[in-house]
């Protein structure tokens, strides 16, 4: 069931409240959904539309990440975040400065300012995508960001830290490899994660305690997997579902060359984007 976007029946705790960023975005719309069992009330936000509440269940905040003052009255009242919103692809470092950079430190700002303990962060393997796919690393290994997008991804690890360090708050970051429906070629039978698989991390990362701030792949049960989850063992994220049953789809797309960025580094063709002048 690898496309599914059930979390199954969770018998864990319950949040009162959980803030969701970038509610209206591709993983955002999944989790709207999967996320439900976590919390009485899932707080959607997101700069682009959102259909309306679920009543009862769902609350709708429209908010720019770049807006100070809206993040804080946006994290008002909630027991924890799940920050997807943002701009999730290269792109040109203005923007990325903006939704990404600015809006990462309004995230933990309101946080620090009304007392949220806890934070999930879609961060990307971008963050250490020029790293070759021939290695095989850690969360401990040297950040390699292969743009502007994924110096961003890690400008937010290091804000993270920083808010464990000076206040306390706990995060995981989450270092999302591809999440779609299925891997669309064949780096991504390497990267891909189920949705079903990021719902069961996001709940250890909500519930999981003392992470203080945990790097952790994620990654399905992928045949060949580039990255080692060793250093958050404490999470105990066993991942379900595996790319393997895509592979002969993928495989009957036209070869790649084995220079092609998307066949020699972990981030693929994010390494050769750019520049946007
Ligand atoms: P997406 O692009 O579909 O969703 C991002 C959402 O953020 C969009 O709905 C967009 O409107 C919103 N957003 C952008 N700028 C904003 C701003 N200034 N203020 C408020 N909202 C803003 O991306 P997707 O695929 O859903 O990814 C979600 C998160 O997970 C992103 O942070 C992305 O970087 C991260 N991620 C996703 C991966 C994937 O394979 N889907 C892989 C690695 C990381
Ligand atoms: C990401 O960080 C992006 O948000 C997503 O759209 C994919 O490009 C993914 O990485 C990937 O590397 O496949």
């Amino acid at each position: 069931m690898p496309a599914s976007t059930s979390s199954g029946a969770f018998p864990g705790p319950r949040l009162e409240r959980l803030l969701l960023t970038g509610a209206a975005g591709g993983l955002g719309k999944v989790l709207r959904e999967s996320l439900r069992p976590f919390a009485n009330v899932l707080r959607l936000s997101d700069v682009a539309a959102l259909t309306p509440a679920l009543a009862g269940h769902e609350e709708v905040v429209s908010c720019d990440l770049a807006d100070k003052a809206a993040v804080d009255a946006l994290v008002a009242d909630c027991d924890a975040i799940v920050h997807l919103g943002g701009v999730s692809v290269e792109r040109p470092f203005e923007e990325v400065l903006e939704a990404n950079i600015k809006g990462i430190f309004h995230i933990y700002e309101g946080a620090r300012r009304h007392g949220v303990k806890r934070v999930v962060f879609a961060s990307s393997n971008h963050v250490i995508g020029f790293h070759k796919q021939s290695e095989h690393i850690d969360a401990h290994a040297l950040r390699r960001p292969d743009g502007y997008y994924g110096l961003s991804k890690s400008f937010g690890e290091d804000v993270a830290q920083f808010y464990f360090d000076r206040w306390g708050i706990e995060t995981v970051s989450i270092r999302i490899g591809s999440s779609f429906p299925e891997p669309a070629n064949r780096r991504m039978m390497s990267t891909w994660l189920s949705y079903r698989d990021l719902t069961t991390l996001i709940g250890k990362s909500l519930f999981t305690p003392g992470v203080q701030h945990t790097v952790v792949y994620g990654v399905s049960a992928n045949r060949d997997v580039w990255w080692d989850n060793t250093a958050a063992a404490l999470l105990e994220f066993m991942p379900q579902d595996t790319s393997e049953v895509f592979r002969d789809k993928v495989e009957a797309q036209p070869p790649v060359a084995p220079t092609d960025p998307s066949a020699v580094y972990q981030g693929g063709a994010f390494t050769a984007q750019g520049p946007f002048e």
